[in-house]
């Protein structure tokens, strides 16, 4: 470590003050890495379109094709995940996809902005058989699909087919950005949109199949004002006609309990797949449609709940084999006071109970919701034609043979009187006073040495993806929220609107509306090269292998050297014997550093974590017993980055000691024994000429001391810091030069510095004596 104590005497002039020592808390990352950090260590790369800006709406992670698919502005692209991003020539295919000639024009007459809404925005790409992807677009406000032929696996196709361009009424929202949600299933397309110019008739919408279209029943109101997150086919049981498909979205409903106003609430709706509508009530209209509310708030003193109303984002954590579905919900506040986020995980079990218990009732609009007592006619409204309602002498072998009374139910009654309830009865995680807010959602369940964890990935409106663990202990408690790292993947703050996990490639694609970008999900090597460094991260991707902190896989063989401590993040016990550790607790090298007496001085100590808590410690000359810790005040501040005397007294003197504490582990990061030459010694030392307010503006001449003013030093403080010393000088008296550069501007003045000094010291500790002699 170099020790900064000369190299911020250049800096006096711009210096400023930190404020007091930092105090982690809990929401802090463990790392945080920039764009630049990103991209410079290979974690990401990002891909923005010859333009600098895709105008993406979809994507499609295409996993069997290795290629990412995106739908931009007016432009469908390929990416081949295989390849190196930034290249464009190799790895981008793209086809153009205008809107038809004249629509563009019709579309600025009818008033719709130009450049915002009067373009192609494609916002359906869903795989539609071996070797093409249906694909939709808003087309100038008048929705169009196609087919997209891109080929079998291996080959490297990308074609728009157009033969097969059809209007995309009910596929594509007119709009640009309006929610939406569509899902492709046995040949049909599902959608959750606003179907009209005007974006009032909202619906759940079914074509593309030879079987007729089918949609909401408006006259019902079913929907109303939804936002739809996500839809999804989801098999209930292994009989595949009570496959369904379901819809995640919001809703701003009449107040429920019959009083004025509206409420905004989040919900989980179905329909079966092999629904055909009814045959005399709801021709070609839904006729197994049924809601649910989702709740995900989190429990008061008194029955009082916070609730997280809006639903942002769903990831469905498919299982290994044998287990239910579990369905992890990001959701905000709706309060204009309160603004918060809380994940929520359901289990697809629950979500089925629901389904099978009581339907909401209501005697009329000022009334309360209730569950309805009467008699449920047979078929169950909701279920699917399947062995369940085939019984002997009743063959229900479609929804066109259930009675009107069914079909009148199910119309009458699409609410479920009971709410689906988060696991644990709360959010695994809530995150209120947040600079950002969360827009997207995608987990990991990832496999370590002392159990499974589930790995959050948060996609923000600034661009970064936070990386959190919710550590569920024992019992009721709350859970420990664990913030791995704080990635900034784009450059520039802006929403991520996609998010997509590949686990066998172990990249997230994040998409915004500028472009895409893959990031590894784990770089472990980042964390440091120290076992209690590795122990410390809590990264249950990242173990100590004996030698480095390297990427974890559970079940290899040399099982007993590896070192991981997700749940308690102990090194103490972890690390014990590692060698390199030895080396950071006790081995420690003093550095010794120099300051000048009444001048300011600045003693560096960077941790690697901004969780860690850091604390300074001094040991005086003949001072015995423990070290004392540094009392700071107006003269002496502890700054994100370091110690800092404002003026040095003589009485500083001593070796300092700056820890770190962070998970009950104490790490020593740098000791350094600060000198303080006494400013009588020093004028007796530096010839006239020298001094800093005597020397001549230019300073040219005197660009090298002469070495009688070193050789009185040296003796000062003995031959073996000869380098150092002349360091010093060296820097000192760049320092007084600058210092006389910068003396007109307001030396100690503002008081928000912070990472200005940071850059400003990392430059200057870049540049050699000589270039410092140059300027
Ligand atoms: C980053 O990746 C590129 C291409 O994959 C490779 O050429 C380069 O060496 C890598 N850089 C580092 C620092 O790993
Ligand atoms: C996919 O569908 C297109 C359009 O109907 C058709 O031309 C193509 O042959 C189909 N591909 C396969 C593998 O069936
Ligand atoms: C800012 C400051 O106090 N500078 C002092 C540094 O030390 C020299 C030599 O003692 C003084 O002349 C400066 O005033």
């Amino acid at each position: 470590m170099v020790p900064m104590a000369w190299a911020i005497c250049c800096l006096l002039g711009g210096l400023l003050l930190c404020g007091g020592s930092p105090s982690p808390g809990p929401s802090v990352p463990r790392l945080r890495l920039s764009y630049r950090d990103l991209l410079s260590a290979n974690r990401s790369a990002i891909f923005l379109g010859p333009r600098g800006s895709l105008g993406l709406r979809a994507m499609y992670l295409d996993e069997y094709r290795d290629r990412l698919f995106l739908g931009g502005r007016d432009t469908i692209y390929s990416l081949r995940l295989d390849q190196a991003w930034p290249d464009p020539r190799e790895a981008v295919f793209q086809v153009l996809w205008p809107p038809q000639p004249g629509q563009k024009e019709e579309c600025v007459q009818k008033g719709r902005d130009p450049l915002m809404e009067c373009a192609n925005f494609v916002r359906v790409l869903q795989p539609y058989n071996r070797t093409h992807l249906l694909t939709c677009g808003t087309g100038a406000f008048q929705p169009t699909c196609a087919l997209m032929a891109v080929g079998h696996r291996g080959e490297h196709v990308l074609r728009l087919e157009p033969s097969s361009v059809e209007s995309g009424r009910g596929r594509c929202p007119h709009e640009p950005s309006r929610p939406f949600a569509s899902t492709f299933v046995g040949g049909e397309l599902y959608t959750g949109l606003t179907a009209d110019f005007l974006g009032r008739e909202a619906m759940i919408f079914r074509s593309g199949g030879p079987r007729p279209a089918l949609r909401s029943d408006s006259d019902q109101n079913l929907l109303h004002d939804p936002r739809f997150v996500m839809a999804a086919r989801i098999a209930d049981n292994s009989d595949q006609n009570d496959d369904k498909v379901y819809f995640f979205f919001s809703e701003t409903v009449p107040s429920p309990d019959g009083g004025p106003g509206h409420v905004t609430v989040s919900r989980v709706g179905r329909v079966c797949v092999n629904d055909a509508g009814g045959q005399r009530v709801l021709v070609n209209k839904w006729s197994t449609f049924l809601k649910a509310r989702l709740v995900c708030s989190v429990p008061g003193p008194g029955g009082a709940e916070t609730h997280f109303d809006q639903l942002e984002d769903v990831f469905l954590l498919w299982p290994k084999t044998g287990k239910s579905l579990e369905v992890y919900a990001l959701f905000s506040t709706v309060s204009a006071v309160f603004q918060g986020f809380a994940v929520c995980l359901y289990h697809m079990a629950d979500i089925w109970e629901v389904f099978r218990g009581p339907f909401a009732h209501q005697d009329g609009p000022q009334h309360q919701w209730g569950p309805y007592g009467g008699k449920v006619p047979f078929p169950r409204p909701g279920v699917c034609p399947s062995k369940m309602t085939a019984q002997p002498g009743r063959p229900f072998g479609s929804t066109k043979d259930y009675p009107d009374e069914v079909l009148q139910f199910a119309r009458a009654h699409p609410l479920m009187f009971q709410q689906v309830r988060p696991r644990q009865g709360r959010p695994v995680l809530v995150k209120t006073h947040l600079a950002q807010q969360l827009r997207q959602i995608v987990v990991d369940r990832v496999e370590a040495e002392d159990g499974t964890y589930d790995v959050i990935f948060l996609g923000t409106d600034s661009g970064s993806v936070l990386k959190i663990m919710a550590l569920q202990s024992g019992g009721s408690a709350e859970p420990e929220e664990v913030v791995l790292e704080e990635l900034q993947v784009f450059k520039v703050p802006t929403a991520i609107t996609e998010m997509e996990i590949s686990v066998k490639r172990q990249m997230l694609y994040v998409g915004s509306k500028l472009g895409v970008a893959w990031l590894q999900l784990h770089q472990c090597e980042t964390y440091g090269s120290a076992c209690a460094e590795c122990c410390l991260a809590r990264d249950p991707y990242c173990a100590w292998d004996g030698t480095s902190c390297t990427r974890y896989r559970p079940g290899t063989s040399k099982r007993r050297f590896r070192r991981q401590d997700i749940r308690h993040g102990n090194p103490a016990l972890q690390c014990l014997g590692q060698s390199q550790d030895e080396e950071a607790a006790g081995l420690l090298a003093t550095t010794t550093v120099y300051g000048m007496e009444h001048n300011s001085t600045f003693l560096e100590c960077l941790p690697k974590s901004p969780q860690a808590a850091v604390r300074w410690f001094l040991q005086r000359p003949g001072d015995e017993g423990p070290d004392q810790q540094v009392k700071t005040d107006e003269r002496v501040l502890q700054t994100e980055h370091g110690l800092l005397f404002r003026r040095l007294s003589r009485l500083d003197a001593g070796i300092y000691t700056c820890t770190t504490l962070e998970h009950g582990f104490s790490q020593t990061v740098v000791r350094l024994a600060l000198e303080v030459i006494a400013a009588t010694q020093l004028s007796s030392l530096c010839p006239r000429g020298l001094r800093p307010e005597e020397r001549p503006a230019q300073g040219g001449l005197a660009s090298t001391p002469p070495k009688a003013w070193y050789k009185d030093i040296l003796q000062l403080i003995g031959f073996a810091n000869l380098p150092r010393v002349d360091e010093y000088c060296e820097r000192m008296w760049c320092s007084s030069r600058s210092r006389g550069k910068q003396a007109k501007g307001k030396s100690w003045a503002g008081l928000e510095l912070g990472k200005k000094v940071k850059s400003r010291m990392q430059a200057e500790r870049n540049r050699t004596p000589r270039e410092v002699e140059a300027t």
